[in-house]
């Protein structure tokens, strides 16, 4: 059973017991309705208290119910509101922990509350792609006012039950224990002549309410483009404002049930669920004993590793940072103590606070140093020679049980961990640039890196709050493997006839952060060079348009050297079309024999994201990821695709892998067509008319 029943002395209360937020599913909605009419007929009764077990009061509606026949059987949350707020008895909801989206509703549809300090209250739906759709958009702002409301309604986040404590949305904020409180609370209404209050009785008060929605209106324009949610909250509140509570009901209601269908909303909650499930790995169960990390060393203070050092100390971590030499160590301290300065100066970050942390960096020349560090992060040179002289050396100083990570981007991680006695405690972790910012982590898991040792850096990556995602070994892993035909596909347009200017702003019109060719000009297309070249040996059999080469041999890396795929000036990141690129390209195409024609900013977008897709389904056939989520979220949180579309394998499900795999096949018959070979996967889901995410 979803709920439990007890009396104490003449008060029922009705605890939500659906774990692990209490969840306002099906079997908890009939529960409570099961509830209040026990109350209601049992004449030993005068009041109700309305709570929930465990870590929640309630996380709201169950989202895995959503566009199910579950969601919208009755006793719908509507449902039960009213008949709570029907309630002849007084209803107390009893207020801990969580009261987020349905369930902070639920507590408002309640006569009265009480609460515990410590509690966080929502209405989060918003970040869901959906509004508050059982009556949150009408009682918030009856219960705090106008203004407070919209702000939590518009924005999703939670704020502390004790910042509310003057608020009207709580009758007490308990002080010593909550059902204790409660239950007198609940005793002394009880004991009160009816009718007890509703909020749906109170009015909106505000001097200026149409001047403030339209302040409000303006706020989400720019944030919320891709959106519509946003807006549609302040609809919702504006028609209760204006109409009265039950047609600001009804109308909320219209808004849930479009939004919850919109592709917004679907790819928000897939990154919801996505992120969660990311850090479920299938044979590593959830009780594995994990490792102790109190203690953390970082090879190399370069970008790299200060930002990585960045990650721990931030979280309270003290962190050994070692260099081979004193400047590059000085420099790297420099460079950490300026980010935190700049974090000083935007208020994000207390003065005092900036000491702390750099007094949790203990600098060294020596991996002697190293001894008592629980998890040795390596951030050195890309060169395997390099990799092996600093784990030999590891092997050597670090103590029995510590974790040896280490930071590549492309080496064989089983080569690496072979460098050691140990290969079981060597594992990759794989941080963004720049590290102290960037949300993902891929983890990336060796041959033999120990079950333990891959739980143990994922709860880590939870304390240092990053989205990371466990990868087996390849080249690339996940993210950079599939980034590398989506640059391949780039490179071949400009062969046949697009400009780098175009094929930006084809794809940051569908809602990438930066297209192909300034995202190369920001991280240095000498890089890309590098990794080409070592491609041209290993694999001389793959086919590479020859254009960026080209641009390299003219020394145009990018913004570093004031040029790349685009002209930048002195002080501006601005990326400016470069007529000498331009021309460079056409004559190479012209040299090429390839004859230039019009390219589409639709057959654009297809070739970037489809090379992405069909990199990914082989990536997945491969077992290097274990499901297609992992591999969405790691394009959300580190490759800048649009939230809104939920990442590629998502969007290949919206577009239809039917679609897409017709879309491939055409591709692959046109010019340099060799590049894309049809993943199986797609072929076999798209024959079942199913999708990468079921
Ligand atoms: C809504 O209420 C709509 C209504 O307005 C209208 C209806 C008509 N449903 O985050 P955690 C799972 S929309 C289903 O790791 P924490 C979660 O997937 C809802 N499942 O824990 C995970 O499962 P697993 C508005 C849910 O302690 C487990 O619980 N509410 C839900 O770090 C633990 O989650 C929200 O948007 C749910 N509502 O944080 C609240 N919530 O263990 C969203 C959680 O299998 N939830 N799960 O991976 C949160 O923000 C956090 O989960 C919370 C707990 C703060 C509650």
């Amino acid at each position: 059973m979803a709920v439990d029943y007890t009396t104490h002395d003449g008060v029922a209360v009705i605890t939500l017991n659906n774990p692990p937020v209490n969840g306002l599913g099906l079997s908890t909605r009939a529960g409570i309705v099961e509830g209040i009419e026990r109350a209601q007929n049992d004449p030993g009764i005068e009041a109700i208290v309305l709570t929930g077990a465990g870590k929640a009061f309630s996380g709201g509606a169950d989202i895995t119910e959503f566009n199910t026949p579950k969601a919208t059987q009755e006793p719908t949350l509507a449902t039960v509101i009213k008949i709570v707020e029907g309630s002849a008895k007084p209803v107390v909801a009893a207020i801990h922990s969580v009261a987020m989206g349905g369930g902070l509703e639920l507590a408002l549809g309640a006569h009265y509350r009480v609460a515990a300090p410590g509690a966080q209250i929502a209405l989060p739906e918003v970040k869901l792609g959906i509004l508050p759709g059982a009556g949150g958009t009408q009682r918030l702002p009856r219960a705090i006012g106008l203004e407070a409301a919209l702000n939590m309604i518009v924005s999703g986040t939670p704020v502390m039950s004790e910042k509310l404590a003057d608020s009207g949305l709580f009758d007490e904020l308990a002080q010593g224990d909550l059902a204790e409180a409660a239950l007198a609370f609940a005793r002394k209404v009880g004991a009160k002549e009816g009718p007890h209050p509703k909020l749906r009785d109170r009015r909106i008060e505000h001097p200026n309410a149409a001047g403030f929605i339209q302040f409000a209106r303006n706020s989400v324009a720019a944030v919320a483009k891709h959106f519509p949610a946003p807006h549609k909250c302040i609809d919702a509140v504006e028609a209760g404002v204006q109409n009265g509570f039950d047609k600001g009901l009804a109308f909320e209601r219209e808004c849930f049930i479009a939004l919850v269908q919109t592709p917004e909303s679907r790819a928000l909650r897939h990154a919801f669920f996505g992120e969660r499930a990311a850090s479920k790995i299938p044979d590593v169960p959830s009780d594995t004993p994990v490792r102790d990390i109190n203690q953390v060393a970082v090879i190399g203070a370069g970008t790299m590793g200060g930002g990585i050092a960045m990650n721990f100390i931030n979280a309270g971590i003290p962190v050994t940072l070692l260099e081979t030499r004193q400047e590059a160590l000085d420099r790297g301290l420099a460079t950490i103590r300026k980010n935190y300065e700049a974090s000083v100066r935007k208020g994000k970050l207390k003065p005092e606070a900036l000491e702390q942390r750099m007094a949790l960096i203990t600098p060294t020349l020596s991996y002697d140093d190293l001894k008592n560090a629980d998890l040795i992060v390596e951030a050195v040179f890309e060169e395997l020679d390099v990799k092996e002289q600093v784990f030999r050396r590891l092997d050597e100083v670090a103590k029995q049980g510590a974790i040896l990570a280490s930071n590549t981007s492309t080496l064989d991680v089983d080569r690496i961990a072979a460098f050691t006695k140990r290969p079981q405690d060597v594992v990759g972790m794989h941080f963004f640039s720049p590290a102290n910012v960037m949300k993902l982590l891929e983890v990336v898991r060796g041959r033999e890196t120990a079950k333990d040792v891959l739980a143990t850096v994922m709860k880590l990556a939870k304390k240092i709050r990053k989205t990371a995602v466990v990868s087996g070994v390849c080249d690339g892993f996940i993210g950079n493997r599939m980034i590398e035909q989506y640059i391949r596909q780039a490179l071949f347009m400009l062969e046949e006839g697009a400009l780098p200017a175009q094929v930006d702003r084809a794809i940051e019109k569908f809602g990438f952060a930066m297209g192909p060719f300034r995202m190369s000009d920001l991280a240095g297309n000498d890089i890309g060079w590098a990794i080409r070249k070592r491609r041209y040996q290993e694999h001389p059999d793959m086919h590479y348009s020859k254009i960026a080469d080209r641009l390299c041999e003219t020394g145009r890396f990018g913004q570093k050297t004031g040029g790349g795929w685009y002209d930048y000036k002195a002080g501006d990141r601005t990326a400016y079309p470069s007529k000498v690129v331009d021309d460079m390209i056409v004559a190479f195409s012209k040299e090429a024999n390839a004859g230039r024609r019009k390219i589409s900013d639709e057959e654009i977008v297809e070739r970037l994201v489809f090379s992405l897709v069909n990199e990914g389904a082989k990536i997945l056939e491969e077992g290097i990821a274990s499901k297609a989520s992992d591999i969405d979220m790691v394009y959300l949180a580190g490759y800048g695709f649009p939230l809104y579309r939920g990442g590629p394998m998502l969007y290949a499900d919206t577009v239809g892998l039917y679609n897409v795999e017709r879309a491939i096949r055409r591709y692959a018959a046109q010019p340099n067509g060799d590049a894309w070979q049809l993943a199986s996967g797609i072929a076999a889901l798209a024959a079942q008319g199913r999708g990468f995410n079921g």
